[in-house]
């Protein structure tokens, strides 16, 4: 793979293989020899499709690295580090589009399912501490690299352009418009929830417009699975993935969490009856976030705490649930009906915290 030569490891390439994780971007692993030593490095093949503008995307990421190897030590945690390339670049474009290598974290696990309140309480500890580290960066140094990213109005309005295009291609017979309109047809229960809960869009997006709800810079990717567990303690060593590094809101970040961690089942499970949040670890979410990043979070932003888990679901179900009326077009697919299986179990999360809320709000 020519990308790998054009960044700054030394030694000889002994070994390269894929890793099959996350819905956007292309991984390999690469482990190198030098001079006996064995030293293992992650390369990424940035989705640019989905990253328009990897240049600012690559500027967050070198802000939000460097802030947190300010940090990590003293707080227990380690962060990732960038590999530059040859030229003093954080990234490269060579065949095949834009590559960017960090330093591999040895001997680790992830997680795609909570085991219980002990893993989620070191889940939402490191995902605070990783807040209350960037909560002092200026929000306007970084780029807003997928625009609207966070906002639950936009993507209110993504959902309605999609069923308005299926509306206007209605008559039109060709293949793909039959497709759509009958996926339409059946996922009209599924619309007909989301159309149900747009209050919940209009709540936040209200805060959010009076700017009682504060722009930070969150991660915005804070599922389980991107945090690093220590294979040989267990605990919670490295925060991943940070492509959604920039600017949002603090409770996305919780709600994120709450939609992932505190799933009774995986994300895209088809069996609806599995699908579900436990109250046990949302607990355990809220007792560690609140006691970590508490210093960033506003009186108000406590108060709808136990509604930032019903709005993530429901804005992470109507972006899945967008794309399956769009014909699959921006998350990967693996089966028929894979984005419409993820959007049932985000909508069966968001019926199921309804059912919990008071148990909710006291935690
Ligand atoms: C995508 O590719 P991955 O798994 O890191 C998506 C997130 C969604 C998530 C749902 C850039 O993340 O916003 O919450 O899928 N990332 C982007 O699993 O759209
Ligand atoms: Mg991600």
């Amino acid at each position: 793979m020519d990308a790998l030569s054009a960044f700054a490891i030394e030694g000889v390439c002994t070994d390269i293989e894929p890793l099959l994780r996350g819905h956007i971007n292309q991984t390999w692993i690469s482990t190198w020899d030098h001079q006996g030593q064995r030293r293992r490095y992650l390369h990424q093949r940035i989705n640019e499709t989905v990253f328009q503008r990897v240049g600012g995307l690559m500027g967050n990421i070198e802000l939000v690295t460097k802030r947190l190897a300010e940090t990590a030590h003293e707080a227990g945690y380690e962060s990732l580090t960038l590999i530059p390339t040859r030229d003093g670049e954080s990234w490269c474009r060579r065949a095949g589009g834009p590559w960017r290598t960090y330093d591999f974290v040895e001997d680790t696990n992830v997680f795609d399912r909570c085991s219980g309140p002990e893993q989620a309480y070191a889940t939402a500890r490191i995902f605070g501490w990783f807040q209350a580290s960037l909560s002092t960066l200026d929000p306007t140094n970084f780029a807003e690299t997928i625009p609207k990213f966070f906002s639950p109005g936009h993507r209110w309005a993504q959902f309605g352009s999609a069923l308005l295009a299926i509306e206007s291609m209605q008559h039109d017979g060709s293949e793909k418009s039959n497709g759509l309109v009958a996926r339409r047809s059946a996922a009209l229960p599924e619309i007909e929830f989301a159309r149900s809960q747009s209050w919940l869009i209009e709540l936040f997006e209200a805060h959010l417009a009076s700017g009682e709800i504060p722009s930070r810079i969150v991660h915005g990717d804070t599922k389980l699975n991107n945090v690093l567990f220590d294979a040989n303690t267990g605990e919670a060593r490295c925060v991943v993935d940070l492509d959604t590094c920039m600017p949002g809101f603090s409770l996305y970040d919780f709600g994120d969490m709450v939609r992932f961690t505190a799933a009774t089942s995986d994300e895209d499970e088809q069996d609806l009856s599995l699908a579900g949040t436990s109250l046990e670890v949302y607990r355990a979410l809220a007792g560690g976030f609140l006691e970590c990043a508490s210093d960033a979070i506003l009186p108000l932003e406590r108060e709808l705490l136990h509604l930032a888990g019903p709005l993530v679901s429901l804005v992470i179900g109507l972006r899945f649930l967008t794309d399956h009326l769009q014909g699959d077009v921006y998350f990967g697919v693996k089966r028929a009906n894979h984005n419409l299986d993820r959007a049932r179990v985000q909508f069966a999360q968001v019926k199921h915290m309804e059912s919990m809320r008071d148990k909710m709000l006291g935690a």
